[in-house]
């Protein structure tokens, strides 16, 4: 009885490690998905993500928040409005938010398909996972030992 509740004490143990290591680091960062009224003048550009550049690590989450009008979050290119299937998720009153970790660094690219042609495009810069340090001089020279 006594092994057995250690082992349970010990199992949450680990899941707490496990926990606080994934989260501590990885953060949620929003993007909020417009639909400003028509210019007056005729301009177009009456929708947008904001921010629409973004630099995030490896592992954090960026979550589309809907505030106004119809919109999609489509991976792809914006020059030419085609997606690249990674992902594309409607954006609306019915479906406000949309959430995805990002784990491989680069530039994601993405775009509403319904205003891709009025430049309603963002993009998301992934860079790669901070180096870790080592812990002891072992592993210090066995980064120079070759
Ligand atoms: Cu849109």
């Amino acid at each position: 009885m006594r092994s057995r509740s250690r082992s349970r004490c010990r199992a949450i143990a680990v899941l707490l490690a496990l926990a606080s290591t994934t989260t501590l680091d990885a953060r949620v960062v929003e993007i909020r998905v417009y639909q400003l009224p028509q210019p007056r003048d005729g301009r177009a550009h009456p929708s947008e993500f904001y921010p629409d550049q973004l630099i995030i690590a490896a592992g954090d989450t960026v979550r589309w928040v809907w505030a106004v009008g119809d919109h999609t979050t489509t991976s792809g290119n914006p020059d030419s409005c085609a997606p690249d299937g990674s992902f594309d998720e409607p954006i609306s009153a019915s479906s406000p938010t949309f959430e995805r970790v990002f784990y491989t660094p680069g530039i994601h690219a993405y775009f509403c398909e319904i205003h891709c042609e009025q430049a309603m495009n963002g993009y998301v810069i992934v860079t790669p996972p901070p180096a870790v340090l080592p812990r002891s001089w072992g592993q210090i020279k066995a980064r120079f030992d070759h």
